[in-house]
């Protein structure tokens, strides 16, 4: 069994797990946040077999939208950028963990 942990952007996140849920995968939504851009995020995991991962990367990928963020100068993170201006960050659509469960249990 493998255990996905995909960090997706919180507007993304509901289509997701709906997606995931119709397409029979059990999903577990934590609201976490980016370490650089201090901005919320949602952090998926799915238990799930090997077989089936890349199904489950294939859902997480099609409704998990880049997109453009402007950050402020003025900001924590952007202070160690020179130009005083606003930054313009791409986030990405989704970064995917996929890792071994020693152990899966429903008690
Ligand atoms: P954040 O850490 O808030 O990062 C948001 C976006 O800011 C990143 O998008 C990337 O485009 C940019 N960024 C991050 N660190 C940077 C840096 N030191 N210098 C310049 N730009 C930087 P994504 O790469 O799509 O990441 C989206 C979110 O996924 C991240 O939010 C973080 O919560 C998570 N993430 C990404 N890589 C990770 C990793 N290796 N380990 C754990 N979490 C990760």
């Amino acid at each position: 069994m493998k255990l996905v942990i995909a960090i997706v952007n919180s507007d993304d996140a509901g289509v997701v797990a709906r997606s995931l849920s119709k397409s029979g995968f059990s999903s577990t939504r934590l609201a976490t946040t980016g370490g650089f851009l201090m901005a919320k995020n949602v952090t998926m995991l799915v238990g799930v077999d090997e077989e089936k991962v890349n199904d489950v990367i294939e859902i997480i990928k099609q409704h998990s939208h880049s997109r453009s963020q402007l950050i402020s100068a003025t900001s924590g993170v952007a202070r160690e950028f020179p130009t005083g201006m606003p930054v313009e960050v791409r986030v990405g659509g989704a970064t995917i963990f996929v890792v071994d469960v020693e152990q899966f249990q429903r008690i």
